[in-house]
């Protein structure tokens, strides 16, 4: 009676799971996969945002360091984007663009852009020393008489989250060189 009795109940449990039952079950459990699994995939993205973005900072870092153990004079025109006032000749300095490993800048262009800019006006700063916060590279000479340079480096690449930019800026002081 009892064996009876149980073989029932077990046929009556077999019998609780009918397909719609399966179905939903495995629409749940797909819903709960996929919802992980896009959580695994932005935590990815993140990490690898984080790391492009470390990566960026590191090479402006290393650009303005290389910049300040340079002849401190010579940095305009170096780093500028004139290739014809180069110190030793048309286009042998660096220019205002660079290349960083790894980041590649949109359009085939180099990620990392250089700008120097000498307005004392706009930037209401004697660049020069000279008393005054009115001079511009195009009327006086402070392209050669700069004692402060402020530096601004972009850095724009098409990384894994799509179109990425960081910016940092510094002055360098001919007194602290
Ligand atoms: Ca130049
Ligand atoms: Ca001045």
């Amino acid at each position: 009676m009892d064996r009876m009795c149980l073989t029932a109940a077990t046929k009556k449990g077999e019998q609780g799971f009918t397909l719609i039952e399966i179905m939903i079950a495995s629409a749940i459990l797909a819903t709960g996969l996929m919802a992980l699994a896009a959580s695994v995939l932005y935590a990815q993205r993140l990490n690898i945002v984080a790391s492009e973005t470390h990566q960026a900072v590191q090479a402006a870092r290393s650009l303005v360091e290389n910049m300040r153990g340079q002849d401190f004079r010579n940095l305009y025109i170096r780093f500028n984007e004139d290739p014809l006032d180069d110190p030793n000749g048309m286009d042998t300095a660096p220019g205002n663009t660079f290349a960083i490993d790894g980041l590649a800048g949109l359009g085939g262009l180099d990620a990392g852009v250089i700008t120097l800019d000498l307005d004392e006006t706009a930037l209401e700063t004697d660049l020069n020393g000279d008393g005054d916060e009115i001079d511009t590279i195009e009327n006086s000479d402070v392209e050669s008489t700069y004692q402060l340079l402020p530096i601004t480096v972009n850095i724009t690449w098409r990384g894994q989250a799509g179109r990425r930019t960081i910016r940092i800026s510094t002055r360098l002081s001919s007194e602290t060189l």
